[in-house]
């Protein structure tokens, strides 16, 4: 059995420690397509949150707590940096994960794509699936704003780390996405598929920006796998993070039956066959799509398993 998963950062992580966990126990495959939107230049460094938190979580190296970065981390580069008053101060690169980033940037300037130094990287975390990023292209999130007065477009971590979210929002846009390509390995996958799961990730600013790359949507929505998501949303609350600020913006209501509502039903030019909410949301319809009601909170290993393979019986 091959299992595609859709993911962003923390969310998609802790759901793919569950997948893996499935697929120890039944010999299935199992790759990740993971959010490139959140990718950053800082201090001449390319740093991809989302793909290094999933491999630091697979990989045994995560911080638990903060659901960035590494564990037992040390901020002297960080430290030094403010000291000489070197911009941007309101994002840290601690001293551990600063080395992922010189040599994920030595590799990409020598002219590997993403993908490869991702695979490279992953030498070292053993992470147990196949880690893809959706994109080898440029394909970043800016957040279109009123800022100072006027109305600006700026970096996704600029609106999640510095502003919160805070600040009036207009719109998000995949900047690039129109003609990204999806990267090395994403076709084969999805076409090889059984089937092709959404992580509980945000579905604004980590699920969207795979999807805006118009030949991976279209491998996931007229594949042949069925697809089956899974709510990050449980009770009209996000778990944890801003989604509920994200999906203001696009003006869906913070619930399970929205957000499914948001990916929308296969048969109606959305990406959906089945949508998984937790047992509180036992109400929730999505039209043209199955939805089932089981425990949704990814508390350990075992539960999560246990939330995969409701999704597979799902599909
Ligand atoms: P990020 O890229 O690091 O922000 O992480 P993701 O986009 O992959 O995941 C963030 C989403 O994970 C948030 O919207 C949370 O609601 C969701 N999430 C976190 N923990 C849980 C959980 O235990 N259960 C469910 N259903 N969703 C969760
Ligand atoms: N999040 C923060 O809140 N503050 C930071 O200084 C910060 C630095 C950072 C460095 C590397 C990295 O991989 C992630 C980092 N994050 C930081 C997390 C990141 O901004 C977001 O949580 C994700 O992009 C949302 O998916
Ligand atoms: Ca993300």
């Amino acid at each position: 059995m091959r299992i595609v998963v859709l993911a962003g950062g923390i969310g998609g992580a802790r759901f793919l420690v569950g997948v893996r966990a499935y697929a120890q126990q039944t010999g299935a495959e199992v790759t990740a397509i993971v959010n490139v939107g959140d990718d950053v230049s800082m201090h001449g460094l390319r740093v991809c949150p989302d793909l290094d938190s999933v491999m630091y979580t697979l990989g045994g190296g995560a911080d638990p707590e903060r659901g960035w970065g590494r564990e037992g981390e040390t901020w002297a580069v960080k430290q030094e940096l403010t000291a000489y008053g070197a911009e941007p101060t309101w994002f840290g690169l601690g001293d551990k994960d600063v080395a992922t980033h010189l040599v994920r940037s030595t590799m990409l300037t020598a002219g590997y794509p993403l993908s490869a130094v991702t695979e490279a990287l992953c030498t070292r975390w053993q992470p147990g699936v196949r880690l893809l990023p959706a994109s080898d292209d440029r394909l970043e999130t800016h957040a279109v704003v009123d800022l100072d007065g006027e109305q600006r477009a700026i970096h996704f971590q600029e609106w999640w780390v510095r502003h919160r979210g805070d600040v009036p929002t207009h719109r998000f846009v995949f900047v690039g996405a129109e003609s990204a390509k999806p990267a090395a390995g994403v076709l084969d996958a999805l076409a090889a598929a059984d089937v092709v799961l959404l992580a509980p990730s945000n579905p604004v600013v980590s699920i969207a920006p795979i999807l805006a790359v118009p030949d991976l949507r279209e491998a996931v929505a007229g594949g042949p796998a069925p697809v089956v998501g899974v709510s990050p949303i449980i009770g009209g609350a996000p778990v944890r993070g801003m989604a509920d600020r994200c999906l203001a913006v696009v003006d869906v209501p913070c619930t399970a039956a929205g957000v499914g509502g948001l990916y929308g039903a296969r048969a109606g030019g959305g990406v959906l066959d089945g949508w998984l909410v937790d047992s509180t949301d036992a109400d929730a319809t999505v039209p043209g799509v199955t939805v089932r009601a089981v425990p949704l909170w990814m508390t350990d290993e075992e539960a999560t398993a246990a939330m995969v393979r409701a999704a597979l019986e799902l599909a």
